[in-house]
């Protein structure tokens, strides 16, 4: 339609520069391994791309700790390589968003090394420094009891300068000060004009919504017993002066007429959502919302859970909460996705992978359910062949995440000499852990290289063993293989892009536990969705008017009888 962003029917890939294509055979993924790859990409169908944080960092957190906004990590390349991707792509009609990551820097970043140096540095308050409290014992005590995201606590004691800072993710990402306003006009100018200077069309924006802090810092209530860190993240998402931050921010992409699709954790209050991504707000054009990667993970922790813990409706409801955003009569976006770096592989959580015929079959039904949700699509690289969880035999020692590792070595301490308990935390890792997205593309069957590095070259992080038989170079020429049912499904979705991208979506049956049925309807047009998420048959839920099949994903021989695990999309008249 005239008068559409492109970004509403873009199909966005995520790229790991880390993971995606190592270009000189080091082991380590590089810009010009992703140029390499533009060719692919473009035939996938896919046109914007997503690059995962590529600056100069000391890698404590692959990347998410950036010690300088306007250079590249070595590996990965130069600027210069930069600029070349971001021709490259545009060439090809692709656009390019990069990831910017704002609420923290890394320890070593120039601004924090100034930040801790005195106590009367300038840039001092740029960091969120806070005295020491004492207990009746004169014990020194963190001003108050948040756990950090990767374990620990959020303040870290600086005996230099004889304060704590705050740091809501690893001791080595220090929070910036955005209350500051000469730290947030820093903020833009180096993270965010540098690139847009550069022709990127866009940000995905890291953890957007936790820039304004509740000043006074109050402790989290207790609801994890026998710990005395406790969750916070309630208290320091969607804080006071978020609007205010970011109809600033907003007035610094406008200008460049560039995309914003915030992540947005923690935030299950649907007012807020829309505030953020209603056009007449200006603040953000759209938010990855938690609710559908959150489904089976732990309330007070995301790894107090066990596998495969969760209803079919809980899926249901979490989809149709970010999909609400999207009708005719709103100013709302939303964001599809169901994976991510931060989040296993879908098929492995959402669906069967316990045969290679069955995770080949939920996968194509998965691709099924994305490619006809409304709002603008985002998939992550390996996603598009179906790749699964790393394997069981794939051992800790191998897990490269900090996040993995702190969870894991805190259990190893507690669980002592119970090797059973730590066996369950460890089940969980192989069921969430954020490793299972990191592993190197399965470009070919090869180990330990898999078509990602030079021939025999070992890579950073070990392959996924299922590289043998997961992989794009045995894909590309197989008309039944996952990688050529995502192609056919992102030509459906540009084909009938008014149902499947703009349409409203509305559940059928909702109370279903083993089949996910929903309409899309736009203008009297109408598209019915079924996934039989079940390793039984399952009826077809019955629907009145005729019926004309778009697509599927097995033989089909049953007309009202779905398969296990098989995923259809009618026409409706
Ligand atoms: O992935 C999560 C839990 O394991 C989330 O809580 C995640 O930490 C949160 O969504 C923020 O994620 C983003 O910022 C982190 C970084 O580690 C993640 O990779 C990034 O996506 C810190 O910068
Ligand atoms: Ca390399």
């Amino acid at each position: 339609e005239k008068g559409t962003p492109w970004w509403k029917d873009a199909i966005v890939y995520q790229i790991y520069p880390a993971s995606f294509k190592d270009s000189n055979s080091d082991g380590i993924g590089d810009i010009l391994g992703i140029i390499s790859k533009l060719d692919y990409l473009e035939v996938l169908g896919v046109n914007a791309l997503w690059i995962c944080p590529m600056y100069a960092s000391p890698q404590v957190d692959m990347g998410y700790d950036i010690s300088d906004y306007q250079n590249l990590h070595a590996p990965y390349g130069t600027v210069a390589d930069m600029e070349a991707l971001i021709e490259k792509a545009h060439i090809r009609g692709m656009k390019v968003l990069l990831d910017l990551v704002i609420n923290h820097t890394s320890n070593q970043h120039a601004w924090f090394k100034e930040s801790r140096s005195s106590k009367d540095n300038p840039k001092r308050n740029w960091y969120i420094w806070k005295p020491a409290k004492y207990d009746k014992d004169g014990q020194r005590q963190p001003p108050n009891n948040w756990r950090s995201n990767f374990e620990g606590s959020v303040w870290e004691w600086d005996g230099h300068t004889q304060e704590y800072y705050l740091h809501l993710f690893a001791v080595e990402q220090p929070d910036l000060n955005w209350e500051v306003e000469e730290t947030r006009r820093a903020i833009y100018n180096e993270a965010m004009v540098f690139w847009l200077e550069k022709g990127v069309d866009g940000f995905r924006i890291d953890t957007v919504n936790m820039y304004s802090k509740p000043t006074d810092y109050p402790d989290a209530e207790i609801t994890d017993m026998g710990t005395v860190l406790q969750g916070a993240g309630h208290l320091y998402v969607n804080g006071p002066r978020m609007d205010e931050f970011l109809n600033e921010m907003n007035a610094v992409l406008s200008r460049y007429n560039a995309v914003s699709v915030g992540e947005c954790p923690l935030t299950p209050d649907l007012a807020r959502v829309k505030k953020y991504v209603s056009a007449k707000e200006k603040q953000l054009d759209m938010v990855f919302q938690f609710d559908v990667v959150d489904v089976g993970q732990g309330k007070s922790h995301r790894y107090h859970t066990k596998p495969h813990n969760y209803k079919l409706t809980e899926l249901k409801r979490a989809v149709l909460f970010s999909q609400g955003l999207v009708s005719p009569e709103s100013d709302s976006w939303a964001a599809a996705f169901m994976e991510n770096h931060d989040q296993a592989r879908s098929i492995s959580r959402f669906g069967n992978d316990t045969t290679p015929a069955l995770a080949i079959r939920s996968g194509k039904m998965l691709a099924i359910l994305n490619a006809c949700l409304s709002g603008t699509l985002f998939v992550y690289q390996g996603q598009e062949i179906g790749c699964v969880n790393l394997p069981k035999s794939f051992p800790i020692e191998d897990y490269q995440d900090l996040e993995s590792r702190r969870y894991y070595n805190v259990a190893e301490a507690r669980c002592g000499n119970d090797k059973e308990e730590l066996a369950k935390v460890f089940s969980v890792l192989q069921y969430l852990a954020r490793d299972h997205a990191r592993s190197p593309m399965q470009w070919e069957s090869t180990l330990p290289d898999g078509g990602f590095t030079g021939e025999g070259v070992k890579p950073w992080m070990k392959l996924n063993p299922f590289t043998t038989t997961i992989n794009v170079k045995q894909q590309i020429h197989d008309p039944d293989s996952v990688l050529n049912f995502w192609k056919q499904m992102l030509r459906l979705r540009k084909n009938y892009s008014a149902l499947l991208v703009h349409g409203e979506f509305k559940l059928v049956d909702f109370d279903n536990e083993h089949v996910f049925s929903f309409v899309k309807e736009l203008k009297g047009q109408k598209a019915l969705i079924v996934c039989n998420f079940c390793d039984r048959e399952s009826k077809l839920p019955s629907v009145t008017g005729k019926k004309q099949l778009l697509i599927i994903n097995t033989e089909g021989s049953k007309n009202d009888v779905l398969n296990a695990w098989e995923g259809r999309v009618y026409l409706l008249e």
